[in-house]
């Protein structure tokens, strides 16, 4: 298999960042992560090209285009593995700590020594980085809180991971199983999968056995294991006493405590198996969890709410908010295509707009980007809108003529204006210099913000969950410009982004900042993370009028203008 673009372009990138930490010349430096920006960007795969078009690519030279025909060939190249192996392996996870550079790495690493995290920890600890130049106790703090961060974050899955394994597991088990815990939350990140059944013990134990990793706990009522290297925790639960077993193990525990409070007050206990009356010692079991809900005086909470955010108050006063739920969507409004990093032709859109029920998919391929020779320009994007137009002779799903323009590290877009007024609707989305500090980052996407043209700003934190922190974004003002401009904030419902998350989209809606949200689909299994963003919505507290994806197209044409 041919190594794709992404790929070619991280190694490149590691290149830049390895040249970087060594403390070598910065136009090299600059050179490789700049080729490694365009080689991202490529509309076509970069092993497709001849050595000349390689060279001919902004910032990839003769010397660049050698590497990149080694890394297409063996995986690798020379240059790399020489810088691999004089730099210690543990300096490469630090920069994945928020605020940490390369440029910090080197010096924690030839001033203080530090080869990885647990050192960088000491060092942090023993207040030996206050001490450097120009770092002071401020960003000693800074560290510490990134490590904590990071220890926190660390070893969760994705939803896409999680739910794969989940569904592993239920399909072993023999009898009726249901997903619980964070993954049940709709969370975007999974420590680990909690499942209830009522399968009898013994034989699930021994289906769990034979598909499990290993074992880490086994009992009357429950059964703990890894599969795929992630824990997974399943309890055992009879179908009449199941609701509160449900409600236990959905959680989050916040919610569970403020539950147990409220059966306090009316002089009960409530637990895992059922409601306890104090005064008889009754138990009552509930085979539902509305049963439980309503034996405690408050309407059926959603799962995706159950974070002790207000909830149990509004469940109790009967004022739960309406949400947002999959059958309101009438279209995707974040979707590549072939002509640029996608594998989906025009058509082959239409027709998965047309199984999931769309009226309409929003076409947002990458523009030309950063004066790269093989993007879409202005050109390209009319040739493109002319098939769109085309295919939507007869399809019955209508695919919107959009683009992702990239918000340049200066806050101008990768396409001038008049291209930009050209399409249906625009995307505006960071690629690149993700480590800016917060105040030229927030001015940069302010200013896209501010291009009339703009109509959402994509996954706009650009993190990368386990691998790249969101950038350093000030999501507050962001908000305000967002609401003082009416742009739409993108919920990404990509497992690899979910970007923005929760938090930050209810206090977008609860500034009336209008949410859309789109898959970043680039394969056709990946317009069913619908489900996520919908999730994430409901999370934020968002009712079918806070997302753009329940209007109809000319809403959205005519919102646009
Ligand atoms: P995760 O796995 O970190 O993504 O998050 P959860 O919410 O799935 O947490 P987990 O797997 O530790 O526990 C599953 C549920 O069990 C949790 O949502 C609520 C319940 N639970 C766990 N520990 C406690 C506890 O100490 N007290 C109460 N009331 N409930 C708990
Ligand atoms: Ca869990
Ligand atoms: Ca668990
Ligand atoms: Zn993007």
């Amino acid at each position: 298999m041919a190594t794709s673009n992404r790929e070619v372009a991280r190694l490149l990138g590691e290149i830049g960042t390895l040249l970087e930490i060594q403390g070598e010349n910065p136009f090299k430096i600059r050179a490789y992560t700049r080729a490694a920006e365009q080689i991202d960007h490529l509309a076509e795969p970069v092993s497709s090209l001849s050595a000349e078009d390689l060279e001919a690519i902004p910032g990839v030279g003769e010397a660049i285009a050698g590497k990149i025909q080694d890394i297409l060939n063996t995986g690798t190249c020379a240059e790399l593995e020489r810088l691999r192996a004089a730099t210690p392996p543990g300096l490469i996870p630090l920069l994945a700590l928020n605020g940490v550079g390369p440029k910090t790495v080197r010096r924690l690493w030839t001033e203080l020594g530090v080869d990885g995290v647990e050192a960088l920890e000491a060092a942090a600890r023993s207040r030996r980085i206050r001490a450097l130049k120009g770092f002071g106790a401020k960003k000693e703090d800074d560290i510490l809180k990134a490590i904590a961060e990071a220890k926190e974050g660390a070893g969760r899955m994705n939803r896409a991971e999680a739910e794969r394994l989940a569904a592993a597991l239920t399909a072993a088990i023999p009898g009726d199983s249901w997903v619980a815990g964070s993954l049940r939350r709709g969370r975007s990140t999974i420590g680990d999968i909690d499942i209830v059944t009522t399968a009898p013990p013994r034989e699930t134990r021994l289906a769990l056995r034979q598909i499990a990793d290993t074992v880490i706990d086994e009992g009357e009522r429950k059964i703990s294991v890894t599969i795929g290297g992630r824990r997974a925790d399943v309890r055992f639960a009879d179908p009449g006493s199941i609701g509160a077993m449900l409600i236990y193990l959905t959680g989050s525990k916040a919610f569970n405590i403020r539950l147990r409070e409220i059966a306090g007050r009316k002089e009960m206990r409530l637990n895992e198996y059922g409601l306890t009356d104090r005064g008889s010692g009754n138990l009552l079991t509930f085979p539902t969890e509305e049963g439980v809900f309503s034996a405690l005086g408050m309407n059926p909470v959603p799962p995706e709410l159950r974070e002790d955010r207000g909830e149990v108050e509004a469940a109790l006063g009967g004022g739960l908010p309406p949400l947002l739920d999959e059958t309101g969507i009438r279209g995707d409004l974040h979707v590549h295509s072939e002509w640029s990093d996608g594998v989906l032709s025009l058509e082959d859109i239409a027709t998965e707009g047309e199984r999931m029920g769309y009226e309409y998919i929003l076409i947002t391929d990458h523009a030309a980007g950063i004066g790269i020779t093989h993007g879409l320009d202005a050109e390209r994007l009319e040739k493109q809108r002319q098939e769109i137009r085309a295919v939507n002779r007869t399809a019955s799903c209508t695919l919107l003529a959009g683009v992702e323009a990239d918000i340049l590290p200066d806050g101008r877009l990768s396409l001038p204006d008049a291209a930009l007024e050209a399409c249906d609707l625009v995307v505006a989305s960071v690629h690149s210099a993700f480590r800016q500090d917060g105040d030229t980052m927030t001015r940069r996407v302010i200013a896209a913000l501010e291009n009339e043209h703009v109509d959402i700003l994509g996954h706009p934190t650009a993190r990368l969950i386990g691998h790249r922190p969101g950038t350093a974004l000030d999501i507050g003002r962001v908000i305000e410009a967002a609401a003082a401009t009416g742009t739409a904030l993108e919920i990404n419902a990509s497992p690899a982004r979910m970007d923005l998350d929760d938090i930050y989209i209810r206090q977008a809606k609860e500034r009336g900042v209008i949410l859309a949200i789109g898959t970043d689909t680039h394969r056709k299994p990946e317009f069913a993370h619908m489900r996520y963003g919908v999730a994430l919505a409901r999370r934020g507290w968002c009712g079918p009028n806070d997302v753009l994806n329940t209007r109809t197209a000319d809403a959205l044409l005519e919102r646009r203008r």
